[in-house]
């Protein structure tokens, strides 16, 4: 017999909003017989999360992400999986689709696409929310802040109205918005040997890399964050690039150091001393990102020739800077310009960022 105190089912997360190492859904109420809320849950043992002993842990995957279950009551659940919000959203998501009604604050955020009964208002409050949430520097989030005083409900309201014209300002901001939410991405890339390693190490200020004089150390590509004025930058130190690889998997690494080109909003091209390789330079001739030549090793060059002489400023760079990994000299300049080349101009000042295309929410229900 069903109990007075029996609900429909509603999933809610448990842990603070924004990235974190766990988050925690609660699942509660009432499972009809042929709900299966949990199906997309493979599990390791036999037992499944609806007749699960209470407090027993069961272990499994969902959709390929390892994850928890327990059942803390008789109509109770927690989902603990890993904190990101995309694993969250992925997890409600289904269970809403399975049913579920979210009553969670990124349950309102999953339903922002799919309800035309929601306001501008609401729409934009709930953008801004789920925004602020991925923010990481109190930069980003005084920015994100300044688009609740109305802008994002005007933006939002033209949108609904069909202009096309706002619709294409607002894009243009796209690849800002994504980098104050998600960070840029920039590569170290160059010969063996360059100091790629030295840099990364010197950029994040510690001993992310192993460097050492043997030429091909790095095999894979590694990565760091750091941030910069406020801008969150992942730097990407990977395998040193020659024409001739010494092993199967020196080439396999020099592959995924070539490849790694396409997906990034930097590239610093990193150069020892030697001439960048042919084959490097004819991959960075395609980037699409701005290609910036870092001459390192600044202190074993005796005069300002030498480095003019090594590197002749040609495609496809969009600029140079002298540096050394040892000394640091040239450090905060090769900031400066890697932060110039990443946000050449900033949005004016009452711009409406395109929130909902870099959350990658679909607001073409939206009622005016
Ligand atoms: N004098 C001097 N030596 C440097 C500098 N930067 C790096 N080195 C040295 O150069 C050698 C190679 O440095 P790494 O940082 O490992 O070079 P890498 O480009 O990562 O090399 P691979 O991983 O093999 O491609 C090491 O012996 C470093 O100590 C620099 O600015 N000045
Ligand atoms: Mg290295």
């Amino acid at each position: 017999m069903q109990s007075l105190f029996q609900t429909e089912l509603q999933a809610s997360v448990l842990t603070a909003r924004g990235p974190g190492a766990v988050a925690v859904i609660r699942l509660q109420g009432h499972l009809p017989p042929a709900t299966n809320p949990f199906q997309p849950f493979v599990r390791q043992d036999d037992l499944s999360p609806q007749n699960a002993p209470i407090n027993r842990i069961l272990y499994g995957r969902w959709h390929g992400e390892d994850l928890v279950i327990v059942r803390t009551g008789a109509d109770c659940w927690e989902i603990q999986c890993h904190g990101g919000s995309l694993a969250v959203q992925r997890i409600l998501q289904d269970l809403q689709a399975a049913g579920t009604r979210v009553t969670s604050a990124a349950g309102n955020l999953l339903s922002t696409s799919g309800r035309p009964d929601l306001s501008c208002e609401q729409r934009a409050d709930q953008l801004v929310q789920h925004a602020l949430q991925l923010c990481r520097t109190r930069e980003a989030a005084e920015r994100i802040l300044q688009q609740a005083d109305g802008r994002q409900v005007q933006l939002l309201q033209r949108l609904a109205a069909g202009d096309a014209q706002v619709a294409a300002q607002s894009r243009r901001w796209l690849p800002f918005t994504n980098s104050l939410l998600h960070g840029f991405r920039v590569l170290l890339t160059g010969e063996p040997n360059a100091g790629k390693s030295s840099l990364l190490n010197a950029l994040c200020g510690r001993q992310r890399a192993i460097v050492s004089a043997v030429p091909g150390t790095t095999r894979d590509l590694l990565d760091a964050e750091t941030v910069l004025d406020g801008w969150i930058i992942r730097f990407l130190d990977s395998a040193g690039v020659r024409e001739e690889a010494a092993s199967d998997v020196e080439a396999e690494g020099i592959r995924r150091s070539l490849t790694a080109t396409c997906d990034v909003d930097l590239i610093c091209c990193i150069a020892g001393l030697r001439p960048v390789p042919e084959l490097l330079l004819q991959t960075l001739a395609t980037a699409n990102c701005p290609v910036l030549l870092v001459q390192n090793k600044a202190d074993l060059l005796t005069t300002d020739g030498d480095f003019e002489a090594l590197q002749p400023l040609v495609d496809p760079f969009s600029d140079r800077v002298l540096v050394s990994a040892k000394t640091l000299a040239g450090l905060t300049e090769l900031q400066s310009r890697m932060l110039q080349l990443l946000i050449p101009s900033l949005p004016p000042a009452d711009t409406a960022l395109p929130l909902a295309d870099s959350l990658g929410l679909d607001l073409n229900h939206a009622t005016a």
